[in-house]
């Protein structure tokens, strides 16, 4: 295994995204010594604002029994490796958990709590929201959120992918849905088991927005200045 370990530990750390993706499973699968090679690249890589292969690499030690690998990460990343900043005091950390652990069903109804809390006790109460509230939400708090479903998901899910493909469709909503998997032909997808809990959801799947209520408040968030601002 010591050459298996060398003949990937370069790539892991020079080579692009796509070599990087096939590597970190396969030290996964080496153990104990796969797992610190793991730990060396999340330590180096830790000045740098975290990107999905941080993410991948990240869960593959958050998902480990390896007792070196829980006290790695209780000591250098008690909080994950996206900073849970809130301008509004509110605790991210199970969002960061369930995500982490690609829970992503759970994390989709804590982020639609999260949300609600952001705009206060009234909503938290209706359990929905107003596009005025949205409109209102802090940025910083939306970056949190967003930065965690973009990590944990390999860039695919999170409220600026579904932004940049609205965008792209000219907010053209009947285009919009069916590209995100949310409706095909003329049927909604049914809520909650019609949607794709996993990646191989289409991009921008995940985090729903229920439409009931109308596209107010989706449209509202997908234009917040979250997410034309450089983060904070
Ligand atoms: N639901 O259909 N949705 C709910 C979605 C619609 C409906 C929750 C998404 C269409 C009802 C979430 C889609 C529709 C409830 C979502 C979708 C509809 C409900 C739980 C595809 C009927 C029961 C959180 C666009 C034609 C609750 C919440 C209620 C719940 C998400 C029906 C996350 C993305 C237009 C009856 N749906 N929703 O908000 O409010 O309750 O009565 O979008």
């Amino acid at each position: 295994p010591a050459n298996d370990i060398d003949s990937l530990r370069r790539p892991l750390i020079a080579g692009s995204e796509k070599v990087q993706q096939q590597i970190i499973p396969q030290l996964a699968e080496l153990g104990n010594e796969g797992l610190d090679v793991l730990m060396e690249f999340l330590l180096k890589r830790r000045e740098n604002p975290a990107t999905w292969i941080d993410g991948k690499a990240y869960q593959v030690l958050y998902n480990s029994d390896a007792p070196q690998a829980k006290e790695f990460l209780r000591s250098c990343f008690p909080e994950g490796i996206v900073p849970l900043k809130s301008e509004c005091g509110i605790n991210y950390n199970s969002l960061q958990q369930l995500l982490a652990a690609q829970d992503f069903q759970a994390a989709d109804r804590v982020t639609i709590e999260k949300m609600c809390e952001l705009s206060g006790p009234t909503a938290v109460q209706r359990k929905w929201l107003y596009f005025t509230e949205v409109e209102n939400t802090s940025a910083v708090d939306l970056q949190t959120i967003n930065n965690l479903w973009l990590v944990h998901s390999e860039g695919k899910f999170g409220f600026s992918v579904q932004r940049e493909i609205w965008l792209s469709l000219g907010k053209n909503w009947e285009n919009f849905w069916p590209k995100i998997g949310w409706k095909a032909g003329n049927n909604w997808t049914r809520y909650p088991n019609g949607f794709t809990w996993d990646l191989s959801a289409p991009r921008g799947h995940l985090p729903l927005s229920n439409q009931l209520r109308g596209v107010r408040v989706f449209a509202s968030l997908l234009s917040h200045p979250a997410w034309s601002k450089n983060p904070e």
